[in-house]
Parts: C-alpha cells; sequence; structure tokens
C-alpha cells in the first residue's frame, strides 16, 4: 500500500556513469570536457548544437545517486521516475546505440532497484524510464528487444524518446511495432525535446540558454506529437499511453486551431476516427508549466476530450476533475538549479506553488498531480 499523499517526481533525469563516461571519450557535441576555469579544472557539458559560453558546469547531481537522493530529501520528494537526459543514444551508430541501451537499461534497473524504500513501505524510491536504440540503421529487432528488456525489469516503469525516432520523426510508420509493443506492455512513452528549432529564429543577441529552452523544446514536442495525432497513432494504438514533456508544449493552447486545420485540409480531413481535441484527451502531461493559470488551461483542455469523441452523441460536460488526473508533478533535475546556492531551488517551489494554487483545482487533483495521479499510471504500489 502507498502511504497517502506521496510527491512523486515523474521529470528527472541523469546521466549514469556508463553515459557520462562516453560523453568524457567524445570531441564533439554532446560531450563533457575538463576546462580550466580561475586555475581549477571544471568539467563543462555540452549537448545543444550552438551551445552559448561553452557549456555549463556540470558535476556529481547529473550522475550520482546519493545526490539524487539529496535533492529529493531536500524537496520532500518521496518516489522519483528518473530518466536518462537529452540527447540519449540519437547520435551514436546503430551497432553502438544497440548495446548501450541494454547495458544502461540494466543499468538504471539497478540503480532504482539498489536504492532506498519509502519510510514503512514497499515502495522504492527511484524508478526509471529506459531507453530505446533509436537511430538510423537500427533494426525493429533490436527495438523490440530493448522494449522486451524494459517490460521485464521490475522498477522500469517506461521508456524515454526524443523526436527523431528513426531519422524521419516519430510519425514513421517503421515505428508502428515499436508503439504496439509498447502499448501491449503497458509502459508509459516520455517525449522529450532535445533539438528545439531552427537556430536562425533566435536572431543574433546573445540571450543565453532562454529562446532554445523556454520556446525551442516545447515547440519541438508540440510538433513531434501533433505529427503523432496526424500519422493516426492514436487510431491505431488507442491504449498508447505518451507523456508529454513542459506540460504538451503549445499544444493544449493550439488544438482547436489544430482541429480547425484539419477540417479543412483536402488531404488530411477524412484521414482520422475522431476530431483532433479527442486526441488531447489520451495524452499524460507533467505539470513543469511554473505557473497556475497553465496548469489549469491545460486540464481543461484534457477535460473536453470526450465531447469531441466520434459517435458519442451525450457530448459530456468539461469536467476539469478527468483533466487532473493526467497532469503530473516533475522538477527537471538537474537542469534549472539556481545561479545562487539556496535551501530548495526555485524551479522546484514555482512548480509546487504552482499546482497549490490552481484555481477550481481541489485538494484532491492537487495531490493528485502531486503524486496519486503517478503512483497510478505507473502502477505503483
Ligand atoms: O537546460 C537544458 O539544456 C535542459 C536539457 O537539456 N534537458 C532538459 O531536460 N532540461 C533542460
Amino acid at each position: 500500500m502507498a502511504p497517502a499523499k506521496l510527491l512523486v517526481d515523474i521529470h528527472t533525469h541523469v546521466y549514469l556513469p556508463r553515459y557520462a563516461s562516453m560523453l568524457r571519450t567524445r570531441t564533439s557535441v554532446p560531450k563533457i570536457m575538463s576546462s580550466l576555469i580561475d586555475g581549477k579544472e571544471q568539467d563543462r557539458l555540452l549537448i545543444l548544437d550552438h551551445e552559448p559560453s561553452g557549456g555549463r558546469p556540470v558535476g556529481p547531481q547529473y550522475w550520482s545517486r546519493d545526490e539524487k537522493i539529496r535533492f529529493m530529501d531536500q524537496h520532500g520528494i518521496s518516489v522519483s521516475v528518473v530518466s536518462t537526459a537529452n540527447p540519449w543514444l540519437d547520435f551514436l551508430p546503430a551497432s553502438q546505440a544497440q548495446q548501450l541501451a541494454l547495458e544502461l537499461n540494466a543499468d538504471l534497473e539497478q540503480y532504482c532497484s539498489t536504492g532506498p524504500t519509502v519510510t514503512d513501505s514497499s515502495i522504492k524510491r527511484l524508478y526509471g524510464f529506459g531507453l530505446l536504440p533509436l537511430v538510423p540503421e537500427i533494426t525493429t529487432e533490436s527495438l523490440l528487444d530493448a522494449v522486451n528488456q524494459i517490460s521485464e525489469s521490475p522498477h522500469l516503469k517506461g521508456l524515454i524518446l526524443g523526436t527523431r525516432g528513426l531519422g524521419k520523426g516519430l510519425d514513421d510508420e517503421a515505428l508502428d511495432p515499436v508503439w504496439a509493443a509498447i502499448e501491449a506492455a503497458g509502459l508509459v512513452a516520455f517525449l522529450h525535446p532535445h533539438y528545439g528549432v531552427d537556430v536562425k529564429a533566435w536572431g543574433d543577441k546573445d540571450n543565453g540558454h532562454v529562446l532554445p529552452l523556454a520556446l525551442g523544446f516545447p515547440f519541438e514536442t508540440t510538433t513531434a506529437a501533433t505529427r503523432l495525432i496526424l500519422s493516426g497513432v492514436f487510431d491505431r494504438f488507442p491504449n498508447l499511453r505518451l507523456l508529454l514533456a513542459h506540460s504538451g508544449g503549445a499544444l493544449p493552447q493550439l488544438s482547436s486551431r489544430l482541429a480547425s486545420c484539419i477540417d479543412h485540409d483536402p488531404v488530411v480531413a477524412s484521414r482520422l476516427k475522431h476530431d483532433a481535441r479527442f486526441y488531447l484527451g489520451k495524452l499524460y502531461l507533467d505539470a513543469v508549466a511554473y505557473g497556475s493559470e497553465e496548469l489549469g488551461f491545460v486540464s481543461e483542455v484534457l477535460s473536453r476530450a470526450d465531447r469531441y469523441e466520434t459517435g458519442n452523441s451525450s457530448a459530456v460536460s468539461p469536467d476539469r476533475k478527468i483533466g487532473s488526473k493526467r497532469v503530473l508533478f516533475g522538477t527537471d533535475h538537474p537542469f534549472f538549479p539556481p545561479l545562487k546556492s539556496t535551501e530548495k531551488w526555485q524551479s522546484v517551489v514555482d512548480n509546487l506553488e504552482a499546482i497549490d494554487s490552481v484555481q477550481g483545482w481541489t485538494e484532491e487533483e492537487k495531490d493528485g498531480v502531486r503524486g496519486a495521479n503517478a503512483l497510478s499510471l505507473f502502477n505503483i504500489s
């Protein structure tokens, strides 16, 4: 039995030691390099193309399990569902990606299974999202082997994936056997951005990481999820459980416009079984939105899906509670550390305050977003 009211973080990353070691051997991005700063050796992480300011400082908070637990304790987080951070295996040749996926999945299972347990319960404090070797030229068999490995790892509850797929994006029909296997195994697929949008969109002013992170990441997720909807993936795999990073980016805001554009497009109008807004109600969103109004809004958008179910003549009135059940607390740790040392990270405080202040959410709904929804989605008890 889960103790009541656990805080569960479903968006929290790690570069497992094996992955960090591999990044250290590399001479091109993504890489970890050692630089002499003020006479001291410092590791710096470069993962984004056109990374500003020679990358960012990186340390044990990115790979040490003790540091993850310390961070969780500092913020009252009981359970974390940890995922490898971007860019996963995207940049590796197929044979290396395949081997590393299997090794990292085994490492993550061990990271979780040998970690601590929530006091007075059998629930572990750490669960994980595994990895697939999603790179061009990988065989379907290798992808299915990785799905199978994850589904047989008791502490891996899903898998994290970027937007590139096998090189043609996630709407590539070649991925259908993978979606089928993920659906059949009941795993949660966590869709996370890495590439952002064309760097030319950001102009030539030095705005640090702000534009790629605040806009590029969510726009990338928006496009990838929209392409999945347009490809009919949710008609072919109606029980697929897809979790979108950063509260679904701009998709909730744009979903009625998307529906209208589909209705007016001779190529697409007859392709899907339902109105685009129906598929929004099938998604799960993290609550990494930093604002209560945004959280209230996305839960309303998720709630109204039934109204758009083809053949559902009794239009269901929007019930916010349905939508909030698909929203789950996350921190994005170890990213977004405070610039000055503080007792708690502002990014975490902001996300918790946002959940606490959503107008119209009951205490039960807030508890759901803080933890109960995650325990139920990931079947943790
Ligand atoms: O700050 C960043 O670059 C990132 C990142 O790369 N991945 C992520 O999940 N959050 C922030």
